[in-house]
């Protein structure tokens, strides 16, 4: 039977009713709402739990440590629009720094500790910050801007202050008074975090996320009589993926707040020590990333661990293979497995309703519904036009939640977000008839290495920036373990006797190990639509012959 449109076209909702949303409210007082006045939260319940140390915090704790905190970085001069850099692993500090520079109204800029000095110039100036939270081991890639005037913070520093070095220890920010906070006028509609991402095309963008689209992102999530996403007071829910990502930030840290649940914050991913965690703290609550279950499926040591706390699982950040997804399932009975959909600019876009306190029956594979008081559609690449359900198309998201925009960038915002309010993905996918929603191919030119984000573009400027390169591309390769990896094109200078090898150790010494570029193949020209648009359909298909031969 065929659906009619709307007059507006075929727009798809969650099958949870809308809820209020109080996203008026600045975002710490949101997330903490349950801890104030006659509010019903127990403040002496554990918040955050420091996996590497054990120590503990309260609800009580980090309100007040990071208040101030606050009070030192505003005694340090950071005040209501400046930018902090958090440049940190997950810890107990990042969450401390990102909740203070939130109630100073001020904008957290997360960036990966693992960024090489030029990527983190490149973000810190880009983004105005003022100041950098980071440890003592990422210093040396801080200097110039230290020399800039950028003021230095280091969490794992004890010499209080200006000993002659010119970094500042945190312990100045954590000793300030917090009856020194001042009380910033916070509008919704300022900006509280800005990750870096290069949405559908170009380079890295800092995408301004408001208040407004912050609590209204964790509200869809975890807030309603029956929640979305059931987390509680009673969970523990583990946090390795990397807290200065959207996913980890919005659904794992502020989310788990809001709901009073335990935080289990690990540093990095380790599966021996993650499961031992599972079991020393009856973790019920284990986000993932595709490599991850990959990592479960394949280790045969899970049954050394009792994983038997385990009773949500939930994947996302890229493309889930459904008998990866069967597989992880046999290792977590206990568990109920599903996947979220979301993306930097527009926080989570679908979110299984198995995980919802009253839980729907969902399919292997599917990526959830779309998230409430939000709606979606799917539309046909070429007119535009909204398709109806199990029909494929560019997946399409609007309401309070998304981005604002990016930052100093009108013309990326307006490619993004057109003028009736829809973020366009660059995702291809459908909707089935239970309202499911399936992600099929990727329409935009991002790259994901294990879920973490490859600009093309930032890898292109780097090739062609070497005297011997006339034109280069890249774009995504098949890989089993990582699911996508870089690999270029290259146009070579005339009479150059550039190698493979010349040209990767020229680009990879400047990246992060996961842009690090896999492959080269040398061409006579890149394929270019007359607009100059690289046509990467040609060149992925140009891999295929490339690596069937
Ligand atoms: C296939 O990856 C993210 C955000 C992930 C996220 C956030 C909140 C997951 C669950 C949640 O609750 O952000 P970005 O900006 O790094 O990358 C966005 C892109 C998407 O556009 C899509 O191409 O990552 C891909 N992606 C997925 N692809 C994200 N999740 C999925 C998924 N399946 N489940």
């Amino acid at each position: 039977e065929e659906e009619e449109p709307s007059p507006h076209g075929f727009i798809f909702r969650s099958k949870l009713p809308d809820i209020f949303i109080p996203n008026h409210l600045p975002l710490t007082d949101y997330v903490f709402q349950k801890f104030s006045g006659d509010g019903d939260g127990d403040s002496t319940s554990t918040c955050l739990i420091d996996g590497a140390t054990g120590r503990i915090l309260t609800y009580a704790d980090v309100q007040t440590n990071s208040r101030r905190i606050a009070a030192g970085m505003h005694r340090l001069g950071i005040r209501h629009g400046d930018v902090v850099m958090l440049l940190l692993p997950n810890s107990l500090e990042f969450a401390l720094s990102f909740l203070a520079v939130a109630y100073l109204g001020a904008v957290s800029t997360t960036a990966n500790p693992f960024y090489t000095q030029p990527e983190i110039v490149k973000q810190a100036k880009a983004s105005a910050a003022k100041m950098i939270i980071t440890k003592k081991c990422y210093v040396d890639k801080l200097t110039d801007l230290k020399n800039d005037g950028v003021v230095i913070v280091c969490v794992d520093d004890d010499v209080v202050s200006s000993t002659g070095d010119g970094y500042v220890s945190f312990t100045e920010l954590t000793q300030a008074d917090e009856t020194e906070l001042p009380k910033p006028e916070i509008s919704p509609e300022d900006t509280v975090a800005m990750p870096y991402s290069s949405g559908t095309t170009g380079l890295p963008k800092g995408v301004m996320i408001t208040h407004k689209g912050l609590v209204t992102s964790i509200a869809q999530k975890v807030d309603g009589e029956n929640p979305n996403l059931n987390y509680t007071a009673n969970d523990v829910i583990l946090c390795f993926l990397p807290m200065f990502h959207i996913y980890a930030l919005d659904a794992l840290m502020l989310s788990a707040m809001r709901a009073g649940a335990a935080l289990l914050i690990v540093p990095r991913f380790e599966l021996n020590l993650v499961m031992e965690l599972i079991q020393r703290y009856k973790v019920t609550v284990v986000p993932v990333a595709p490599p991850v279950v990959l990592a479960f499926v394949k280790s045969p040591e899970t049954e050394r661990y009792d994983l038997s706390s385990v009773r949500m699982m939930k994947s996302g950040a890229a493309t889930l293979k459904k008998e990866l997804e069967d597989a992880v399932r046999l290792k977590f009975p206990n568990a109920i497995f599903g996947q979220g959909y979301g993306m930097t600019e527009s926080g989570t876009v679908s979110s299984s309703l198995a995980f919802a306190k009253n839980p729907f029956k969902t399919k292997s594979g599917a990526c959830g519904t779309v998230i409430r008081n939000a709606e979606l559609k799917v539309v046909d690449t070429i007119t535009g036009i909204s398709l109806p359900r199990n029909k494929s198309g560019e997946i399409c998201v609007r309401g309070d939640q998304l981005m604002k925009g990016y930052l100093n960038d009108p013309e990326a915002t307006s490619g993004t977000i057109d003028k009736d309010g829809w973020l366009h993905t660059g995702d291809i996918g459908f909707v089935d008839d239970d309202d499911e929603i399936f992600i099929v191919d990727r329409l935009k030119e991002l790259i994901k290495f294990k879920g973490y984000q490859v600009a093309p573009a930032e890898l292109e400027a780097l090739l062609i920036s070497h005297p011997d390169i006339d034109d280069a591309a890249v774009v995504g390769m098949k890989d089993e373990v990582a699911d996508e990896v870089p690999v270029a094109f290259v146009v070579r200078s005339e009479g150059s006797q550039l190698t493979e090898d010349d040209v990767k150790s020229y680009v990879n010494k400047q990246v992060v190990h996961y842009k690090r570029i896999k492959m080269v193949f040398f061409i006579e020209t890149i394929p270019k639509a007359v607009s100059g648009k690289i046509l990467r359909k040609d060149l992925r298909g140009k891999l295929e012959t490339e690596c069937s031969k």
